[in-house]
């Protein structure tokens, strides 16, 4: 089969005060349970080896700051994970913190099932601010300490397949999954971080679950693609992030969902030749898409004005 079983280890909080070794050891034991589940690859959250850092307000270049960063992946604290990674055969996704040539990225890496890296992707759509506000009842400052991310959205050739990831706030936006589509991704592998409560209106708290398996499952089923989904969740620190980790099929429904806001590994048998009827049908792309229709999607950043007719009528 291509593809395979794929897991999600979705992550409860982890304290500021948690240090690298402990949080790793938790990873490797989700790996070793994976294992027991037989997968061959692991999804890790976004930012999984610290505390959702962006809640709070740092100078840039504060030492507290930069100690959230990885200068080197693996690095010697991080090199147990692919270790154990490599003796168990499994590929995994991970999200961390990394910062390179006077740069911070939220990034992602891929590895084959022997713990080397196969691929790399840097967060693209930065959420919340730059400057805190202190109306609101939480901040959310990615924008202020992250670059955006500047290697796109790369698929990269694995599980005898194409594989693609997205971190968090890229879930949202149809062009994230579009435009590994288009490279024929048929697994979106992706973690995530969501806060609620933070000073969204009633509404839009209440549907932070709603709007999570909403966007991912019409990212599988408009890309005919599985879609496996890691969020790192629960009180954290006193804040509350959403959990509902999930893995979704081409078709567009849950296979596999976490019930829990704790550590919880979840697993999927992934065959990547279900998505055929999807690829070759009703998501052909090279016979139904009309790239000619579409030019406002890269010509344009915000709504602007309806653009002229055509034609007269
Ligand atoms: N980590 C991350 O990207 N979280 C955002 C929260 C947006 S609210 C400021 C998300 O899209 O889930």
């Amino acid at each position: 089969m291509r593809g395979g079983v794929i897991g999600v280890a979705q992550m409860g909080p982890i304290a500021k005060s948690e240090s690298r070794p402990q949080v790793v050891k938790r990873l490797i034991e989700m790996l070793k349970e994976a294992k027991g589940r037989n997968c061959r690859f692991l999804v890790f959250p976004e930012l999984a080896l610290t505390t959702f850092f962006p809640r709070w307000v740092y100078q840039l270049g504060d030492p507290e700051l930069e100690a959230f960063f990885e200068a080197e992946m693996p690095g010697p604290e991080t090199k147990p994970l692919f270790e154990t990674a490599a003796e168990l055969g499994i590929g995994f996704y991970l999200g961390y913190a990394e910062k390179t040539k006077g740069k911070h990225y939220n990034t992602a890496i891929l590895t084959d099932g022997t713990g080397k890296i196969i691929g790399k992707y840097r967060k693209v759509h930065l959420p919340g601010h730059v400057e805190p506000d202190p109306s609101r009842k939480g901040e959310h400052l990615e924008k202020r300490y992250f670059d955006i991310g500047n290697l796109g959205f790369p698929v990269y050739e694995a599980l005898e397949g194409r594989v693609g990831m997205a971190i968090c706030n890229d879930r949202r936006w149809p062009e994230t999954y579009r435009v590994m589509g288009l490279q024929g991704a048929e697994l979106i592998t992706l973690g995530y971080n969501t806060p609620v409560g933070l000073g969204e209106p009633f509404q839009a708290e209440a549907l932070a679950n709603f709007h999570n398996s909403l966007t991912m499952q019409a990212g599988a089923y408009h890309n005919a693609c599985w879609v496996a989904a890691a969020a790192k969740c629960g009180n954290e620190e006193g804040f509350e992030m959403i959990g509902q980790s999930m893995i979704i099929a081409p078709t567009g429904e849950v296979v596999a969902q976490c019930s829990s806001l704790e550590d919880e590994v979840i697993s999927a048998r992934c065959d990547f030749d279900q998505a055929q009827y999807f690829k070759r049908e009703i998501f052909n792309f090279a016979r139904h898409r009309r790239p000619e229709a579409y030019g406002l999607i890269t010509e344009r950043v915000g709504a602007g004005d309806p653009l002229p007719p055509i034609e007269s009528f």
